[in-house]
């Protein structure tokens, strides 16, 4: 597998933000942690991690324009670059020392994504892609799951929590969902979900209410590993809409119109 450079500093930046969690989560209970709002905890962590990827990718391209979760927006020169980062996605894994929790940059060029990275370090799990270019674990090659029925399928979802998402809303979709698939999963990490799915170990995945650091390097990751994703209205404006729905081809479809059935009136 050959990586570009411009892939290369992103797995440099992933992997060196990777460092610094996986030390900050070796002595999670010392980290002073700040509370940004009802279940969203910001750690020193989280900071940490999004100054080494903006100095290593403002270092390696300074024209580029960035985008990261904690609170950071560049415009950037060239007009038509951006970085999307999430330097710690899955937080609260990380303060209850759950290993699911990863790093996820991603590039946009003129609106599209082109390049992703996801890194778990607490498994050392690296996925990769570039447009036309295939998506990767560590070295190899990903391709979504073949299911083609709900019936044999494993699907991850994410639960709503104190303070965040419409709580009525996601037990009817949970409702109509279990009673179709194999099984439900919740890992607490889009983007690790999103991966997932790349991997073929989920056969789907749907949530709402994400941003577009928590989703970006994971659609493409899907689409290069032959997988499908859409938002809520059927459209591709995930990154604006922050829902998704996706899976293979067949498991894309049937999870959307089981996902979107409507409220039971008795
Ligand atoms: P985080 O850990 O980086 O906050 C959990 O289902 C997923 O939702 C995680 O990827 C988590 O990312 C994300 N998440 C948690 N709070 C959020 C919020 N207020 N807005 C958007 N995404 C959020
Ligand atoms: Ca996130």
């Amino acid at each position: 597998m050959a990586r570009s450079a411009l892939l290369n500093v992103m797995v440099q930046a992933a992997l060196k933000a990777g460092k610094s969690l996986s030390r900050d989560f070796g002595e999670v209970q010392n980290l002073q942690v700040s509370v940004k709002g009802p279940g969203d905890f910001v750690s020193q962590a989280d900071i940490k991690a999004q100054k080494i990827i903006r100095d290593e990718l403002m270092k390696a391209r300074p024209t580029y324009g960035f985008l990261g979760e904690e609170g950071e927006e560049i415009k950037g020169t060239d007009g038509a670059h951006r970085w999307i980062v999430d330097p710690l996605d899955g937080t609260t894994n990380f303060l209850h020392g759950i290993p699911l929790f990863a790093v996820s940059i991603a590039l946009e060029r003129n609106g599209e994504i082109v390049a992703g990275v996801t890194f778990n370090p607490a498994t050392d799990e690296l996925y990769t892609a570039e447009r036309g270019g295939g998506a990767f674990l560590n070295d190899r090659r990903l391709r979504v799951a073949s299911r083609r029925v709900l019936s044999d399928s494993v699907i991850g979802c994410g639960v709503p929590n104190l303070g965040r998402g419409n709580h009525g809303k996601f037990l009817v979709e949970l409702r109509h969902v279990m009673g179709e698939v194999a099984g439900v999963r919740r890992l607490g990490s889009a983007s690790l979900d999103l991966a997932y799915v790349a991997a073929g170990r989920f056969d789907g995945f749907w949530e709402t209410g994400l941003s577009a650091w928590d989703i970006a390097a994971g659609i493409l990751l899907i689409r290069e590993a032959g997988g499908f994703a859409s938002d809520f209205d059927g459209g591709t404006d995930m990154l604006d809409t922050g829902s998704i729905i996706c899976g293979n081809e067949h498991i894309q479809k049937a999870l959307a119109e089981v996902v979107k059935r409507p409220i039971p009136t008795k």
